[in-house]
């Protein structure tokens, strides 16, 4: 069963939007395995988009995801790291298809509500960087 990493963004936390976020989620076929409302630091912040830090925006992006409260998720199920890409849209919600969640919910390319691993490699790595194993479980269909 494939695994990937979602952050519901500090815009849509700040809408008060998770609940219809996650939603997007479980009535699109993926299990949440594990999530958690966290406050990013700076730190983990910069380690997170390290492979941006060359990127004009890094230190826009940086700010913007230490600007409140960010929910950390572990979506499971066949194919959840594309299907997760898919659910998003666009990076520029502006270009993001209608019914997508960037679409949806997000302003602008700078809060743009949702951020989803972009490949099955990287989504294990960014999981590591947030839960233990022991944190995560599968749940089967009833
Ligand atoms: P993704 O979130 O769709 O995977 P990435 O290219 O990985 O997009 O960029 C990471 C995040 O950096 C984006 O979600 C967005 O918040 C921000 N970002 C990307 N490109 C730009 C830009 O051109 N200007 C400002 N922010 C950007
Ligand atoms: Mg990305």
């Amino acid at each position: 069963m494939e695994r990937t990493l979602s952050i519901i963004k500090p815009d849509a936390v700040a809408k008060g939007v998770i609940g219809k976020i996650l939603d997007r989620f479980e009535s699109n076929g993926l299990k949440i395995a594990a999530t958690r409302k966290i406050q990013l630091s700076r730190m983990d912040a910069e380690a997170f988009y390290a492979v941006h830090a060359e990127r004009p925006f890094f230190n826009d992006l940086v700010d913007f995801m230490i600007s409140g409260p960010v929910v950390v998720t572990v979506l499971e199920g066949e194919n959840a790291m594309q299907i997760n890409r898919d659910l998003m849209g666009a990076t520029n919600p502006k270009e993001a298809e209608p019914g997508t969640i960037r679409a949806d919910f997000a302003e602008n390319i700078d809060a743009n509500a949702v951020h989803g691993s972009d490949s099955v490699a990287n989504a294990a790595i960014e999981i590591a960087f947030f839960f233990s194993e022991k944190e995560i479980s599968t749940t089967s269909e009833q």
